[in-house]
């Protein structure tokens, strides 16, 4: 059986490998925004990562006419009320660098003895006439004093998973996707995934013009 075909709407290369990295015993080929050049880009302005996640999804749908899956996910910190939240990705600056971001989560977390925090991960699968599915996971952890670690991307180097004794910049893709937010939305969206593609065909055929029977009934 041939591949099908997964778009995702990203640029960020950290998530797309764990997206691989979860689907690589599955038919399925991942392309991102990285393989399709310069096609325009989704305002992320949502007060939240669903809606961050819808727009990029639908957005992207529209523009290429087929459907797409988009990710959207953050870091929430209790100490700085949620912070840096649906801005982690530019938290220091609109094209921030992870190192910049993280030095200045450092530097906000300076003396806070409360170093909770969690990752959100939101995946929106959406076709081009609007509707989407969505999937969410999170993962609890703690904010370290240092950065350790070379793995991952963002914040891993920051952030600490009690029950593995380890950031998730010290873990391989596989361990960090077998316990982070991603994974955990991302395992949602496999074991639906059947149904995911039933309910992506039903969309599709729903938004046909009604008499364009010519190719499959004759
Ligand atoms: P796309 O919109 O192109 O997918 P992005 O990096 O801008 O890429 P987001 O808007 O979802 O993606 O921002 C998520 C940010 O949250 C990301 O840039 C990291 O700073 C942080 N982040 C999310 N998941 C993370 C993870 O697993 N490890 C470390 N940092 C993470």
């Amino acid at each position: 059986m041939g591949k099908i075909l997964m778009v995702l709407a990203t640029r960020n290369k950290g998530k797309l490998a764990e997206f691989r990295e979860m689907f690589k015993d599955f038919p399925v080929e991942i392309k991102s925004l990285l393989d399709f050049g310069s096609i325009p880009q989704a305002e992320e302005d949502g007060e939240t990562f669903d809606d961050n996640a819808y727009k990029k999804a639908s957005f992207t749908a529209k523009v290429l006419g087929i459907p797409v899956v988009a990710e959207d996910s953050g870091l929430v910190t209790e100490a700085l009320d949620g912070a840096p939240g649906v801005y982690s990705a530019r938290y220091a600056g609109e094209h921030a660098t992870d190192k910049e971001n993280i030095a200045k989560l450092l530097k906000e977390m300076k003396g806070e003895t409360n170093r909770a925090a969690y990752f959100v991960s939101v995946i929106s699968v959406a076709v081009p006439s609007g509707p989407a599915l969505t999937y969410e996971g999170r993962c609890e952890g703690l904010i370290a004093e240092t950065p350790s670690g070379e793995n991952g991307f963002g914040y891993d180097p920051l952030f600490y998973y009690p029950p593995l004794k380890k950031t998730f910049a010290e873990m391989s893709i596989k361990e960090k996707n077998a316990v982070s937010h991603r994974g955990k939305a991302l395992a949602e969206l496999k074991q639906e995934f059947d149904k995911i593609l039933t309910w992506i065909k039903q969309r599709l055929a729903e938004t046909k013009p009604p008499c364009d029977h010519h190719d499959h009934d004759h």
